[in-house]
């Protein structure tokens, strides 16, 4: 068990993580009704105001307070407890962030920022809501830099050794997180401040768009990452199995350093102002970033293999049924990781020049993200709070929380399917993204969108509504192992931590030498954005006054 003060951080964490979880879902059910023209908002609320809630909240503040309570639990159980300064500063970081989100929050459902996740100029919000931006982003730096610390004060007491892989992970995911702010925390303090509140008239679209996806692409990779940390080092643990291959987990963590950033521009393929070769340039660096995501599907593969054919799986696939299905904490994160199959390759298909033309601003990107970051990560997320909250509490959990664990990941896989499919039919016949119902003047092809069994908006609201049931179960599962599930009194009823056995024999040292690898990012980047963005500067059109449409 970790110590007390490590866990009250983390619990912490996991606490306004899922407070954020429960107001993000319950905005997600409103859009799928609002969607489906089955629900009328009273008028002082909007439904741009709930896409902004329901964007932030899930896809900023939900993934990010979870995967720093997850990297401070596994780095004090993998190389220590913090010493006073890493937790005083673990804790100012913490507080920073939280105050980034509540003056967010109060700005959203004020009325003062229904911009969106992305919050694209020319929409203007109040120059509050881009501080609260600000503030979100250093207090996860902050927090980052303290586990940054937590790692060096390691390294010099085991000099020449290899960190073990959970810490090497996040330090790793850390790296790229840093690296990848800096374009937003630029675009925010130098462009959205100002001009929000006032000090200048207009603002260079087009720079700040690519400032914001220089950032917004490593951030699915902030999100994914924790998630293929739990694959790499939890699932062997459960699986009885070692890791894989030490250096292949590894490599294929310091490969996301390298490619997940000089890419941002292939969210930008439609838009006038950048040159097709820097498009081109950064796809084919986008393609980089899968391999990998298919180093890792080949390591996972080899894991179930290797463990099911240990406990006596015979001939070609039965190793297959041996795998351990009445554990919820397997099985939650096995069906993750199915998911990603069809979410990996509907990013291929969006990064793919001319296919991006037709799904760009369609339902099929809503699609695309929520069996991206809605399944693989969130339902990692979902299998790691059945053990993690217990472990961290020192509660049980109870037989009946293990079956509603098993109702819950299989109610949002049958919500999530029926949903994201329909959205991905829904975006080929053209519906699009961020726009509340409109029956286009009963235009034919709008009215398809509404045929069909499997096809249409209601399909998409009845997925979605599933998926609302199935988030408060786990909100009553958090609920139950946070506070009320009874205290674990027998050795066998504490829950331990999962981390798997990695052997670091013939893992090269390079691989953790982090100069070489940040350096090559910034070469990449330099690349990759230095000659684009100085044309954006040096050619800026003229810059655009705000507007506020809602
Ligand atoms: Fe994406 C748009 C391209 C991955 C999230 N993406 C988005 C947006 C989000 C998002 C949120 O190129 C919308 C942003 C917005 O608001 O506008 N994406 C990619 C590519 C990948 C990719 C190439 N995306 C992700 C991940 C996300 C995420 C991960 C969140 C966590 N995406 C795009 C593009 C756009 C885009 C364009 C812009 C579209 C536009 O026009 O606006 C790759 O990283 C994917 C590689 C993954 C694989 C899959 C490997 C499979 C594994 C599973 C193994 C399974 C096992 C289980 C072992 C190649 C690892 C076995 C089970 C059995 C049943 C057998």
């Amino acid at each position: 068990m970790i110590a007390a003060q490590d866990r009250k951080l983390a619990l912490w964490n996991i606490g306004v993580a899922y407070i954020a979880f429960l107001i993000g879902t319950l905005c997600g059910l409103l859009q799928v009704f609002i969607r489906n023209d089955a629900l009328q908002l009273p008028s002082w609320l909007d439904y741009y105001q709930i896409l902004t809630a329901h964007g932030v909240l899930l896809a900023l503040i939900y993934t990010a307070f979870f995967i720093f309570a997850f990297f401070i639990t596994g780095m004090s159980k993998s190389i220590g407890s913090f010493g006073p300064k890493v937790r005083l500063f673990s804790w100012i970081g913490f507080a920073v962030t939280t105050a980034g989100t509540v003056l967010a929050t109060i700005m959203i459902v004020s009325g003062e920022a229904s911009v969106l996740y992305t919050f694209y100029a020319p929409l203007k919000a109040s120059g509050w809501y881009y501080v609260a931006l600000a503030l979100y982003v250093v207090g996860t730096w902050i927090t980052s830099f303290a586990l940054v610390g937590h790692y060096i004060v390691w390294k010099k007491k085991n000099k020449g050794q290899l960190s073990p892989l959970f810490a090497f992970m996040t330090i790793t995911t850390i790296a790229l997180w840093i690296i990848a702010g800096l374009g937003v925390v630029a675009t925010v303090l130098f462009q959205y401040i100002p001009w929000a509140f006032g000090m200048v008239d207009t603002i260079n679209v087009e720079l700040s768009r690519s400032l914001f996806w220089y950032f917004g692409h490593p951030l699915v990779y902030f999100w994914l990452l924790p998630a293929y940390m739990a694959w790499y080092v939890v699932v062997p643990k459960l699986l009885g199995a070692k890791v894989f291959s030490d250096s292949l987990a590894r490599l294929s963590f310091v490969l996301f350093i390298l490619f997940s950033i000089p890419v941002g521009f292939h969210h930008q393929l439609t838009e006038p102002g950048i040159s097709n070769f820097w498009k081109f340039l950064q796809v084919c660096l986008t393609f980089m970033v899968i391999i990998p995501s298919l180093m890792t599907a080949f390591s996972m593969f080899a894991t179930f293999e290797i463990a099911g054919r240990k406990k006596g799986g015979k001939g070609l696939f039965g190793w297959f049924t041996k795998l351990p299905w009445k554990d919820v904490r397997f099985t939650s994160i096995f069906i993750a990781m199915a998911f990603f199959i069809p979410g990996g390759a509907g990013g291929i298909i969006n990064a793919s020049f001319q296919l991006n033309e037709v799904v760009h601003n369609t339902l099929w990107i809503v699609g695309h993200f929520h069996i991206t970051v809605g399944t693989p990560v969130a339902m990692t997320f979902m299998g790691l709070t059945f053990w993690m909250i217990p472990y961290l509490t020192g509660r049980k959990f109870t037989k009946s929380m293990q079956k509603l664990g098993f109702i819950q990941v299989i109610t949002w896989a049958i919500g999530m399917l029926l949903m994201s499919t329909s959205q991905h039919i829904l975006g080929l016949l053209g519906a699009p993204r961020r726009t509340a119902y409109s029956g286009y003047n009963n235009h034919p092809s709008a009215l398809e969108w509404f045929d069909g069994i499997l096809t249409n908006h209601v399909t998409m609201a009845i997925g979605g509504s599933i998926l609302f049931l199935s988030a408060m179960i786990l909100i009553y599962i958090v609920v139950m192992s946070m506070f009320i599930s009874p205290k674990a009194v027998r050795e066998e009823d504490f829950v331990e931590f999962p981390m798997a056995e990695s052997d670091k024999e013939n893992t090269p040292k390079w691989l953790e030498n982090w100069w070489i690898w940040i350096g090559i990012a910034f070469v990449l980047i330099i690349i990759a954005y230095a000659i684009p963005l100085s044309g954006m500067i040096h050619h800026a059109p003229p810059g655009s006054e705000g507007f506020r449409t809602w």
